[in-house]
């Protein structure tokens, strides 16, 4: 048979790649099998970072960050920080689908999702992630994501309630900082993985589609670049896709989707194209943890990584099952 159709997701989401596969393979398009395939990370909680019960932000709160894309109209759809839905790549595609809209945050993207018909409102807390916020706390909050504050023994909940109520509150204060008292807090920067997604169907059509809580203890309101076009994923049938995973609060400075598939429309190698968007990342944040697949619009396929070593899946007709790929840093 031919090359196609495709599905290449990050890291060793066997189930979701198969899932994927099964849509796209039995003739449905390349956005259902986006959903699919995302979908079957959202339920099982793939790496405890995706779907429910995943990376808690600073207030022990799950949110979902997610986004789909259709490489031949250029729809996007795509839900920021949602709160008590677990089904982030479905509500994702209601927005793309049923709205003029890009992108829902918050609660207003859970009603919105709710009342398209999706299961909620759910507690997006598991055991796991209240253990995990526990410990936390016992940490005294570290690592974090606030810098240039002073650290503080009791930390948050930074609610509304208790911003409004005007008592006496603890809060960070940026005037007694210092950067000797507190540099940047460490933090750990392997601690949240997301799925992200292309495929190309039958017809050489291209989606792609990214799923995940975000970073682990977040700042309450942190939106990553999950739902971010460009940053997270980006497709264009034209030329091709392109799945990010790492830390988003950097990456999605430099949209390196979206140069990915822009450096293939021109020629680029995938691999040289995702190399070359990496090192645009690296050359101003040598620290940052991160990686990027890439594939073009006739299939061929490759990753690039930084900090860290990275692996991503494929499903072609030529393979058996799901083949692995293992990418180290240049
Ligand atoms: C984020 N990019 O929200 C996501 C997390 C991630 O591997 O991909 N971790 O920053």
């Amino acid at each position: 048979g031919g090359k196609f159709p495709l599905v290449v997701s990050t890291w060793p989401f066997l189930e979701a790649v198969r899932a994927a596969w099964r849509s796209v393979d039995s003739g449905f398009s390349a956005v259902d099998a986006v959903v699919e395939g995302c979908s079957a990370c959202e339920e099982p909680r793939c790496d405890g970072t995706v779907g429910p019960g995943g990376s808690p932000d600073e207030n022990g709160e799950t949110t979902i960050d997610a986004m789909i894309m259709n490489g031949v109209t250029m729809e996007v759809g795509a839900v920021a920080a949602m709160r008590y839905v677990s089904d982030g790549i479905r509500a994702a595609r209601l927005v793309m689908q049923h709205t003029e809209h890009t992108m829902l945050v918050g609660e207003q993207a859970s009603i919105f999702a709710i009342s398209m018909g999706l299961p909620g409102p759910t507690n997006l807390s598991s055991e796991e992630s209240r253990e995990k916020w526990i410990n936390w706390k016992k940490s005294k909050c570290q690592p974090n994501f606030r810098k240039n504050v002073m650290p503080i023994d009791d930390c948050g909940p930074y609610s509304l309630e208790s911003i409004l109520s005007f008592g006496e509150r603890t809060c960070l204060s940026t005037k007694r900082a210092g950067l000797d008292q507190s540099g940047p807090y460490h933090v750990d920067r392997h601690n949240h993985d997301t799925i992200s997604m292309a495929v190309i169907d039958k017809m050489g059509h291209i989606a792609v589609g990214t799923s995940t809580n975000g970073a682990t203890f977040k700042i309450p309101g942190r939106v990553g670049d999950g739902p971010i076009a460009g940053s997270s994923a980006y497709a264009d049938t034209e030329a091709g896709a392109c799945g990010a995973t790492g830390d988003g609060d950097i990456m999605m400075r430099f949209l390196p989707c979206y140069q990915v598939v822009e450096s293939m429309r021109l020629g680029m190698e995938p691999k040289l194209a995702a190399q070359d968007a990496i090192a645009r990342i690296a050359r101003k944040y040598p620290n940052f943890v991160g990686a990027i697949f890439a594939v073009n619009k006739n299939g061929i396929h490759a990753g690039a990584c930084h900090g860290w070593t990275f692996q991503y899946s494929v499903r072609s007709p030529d393979m058996d099952d799901v083949v692995v790929y293992t990418v180290v840093p240049e």
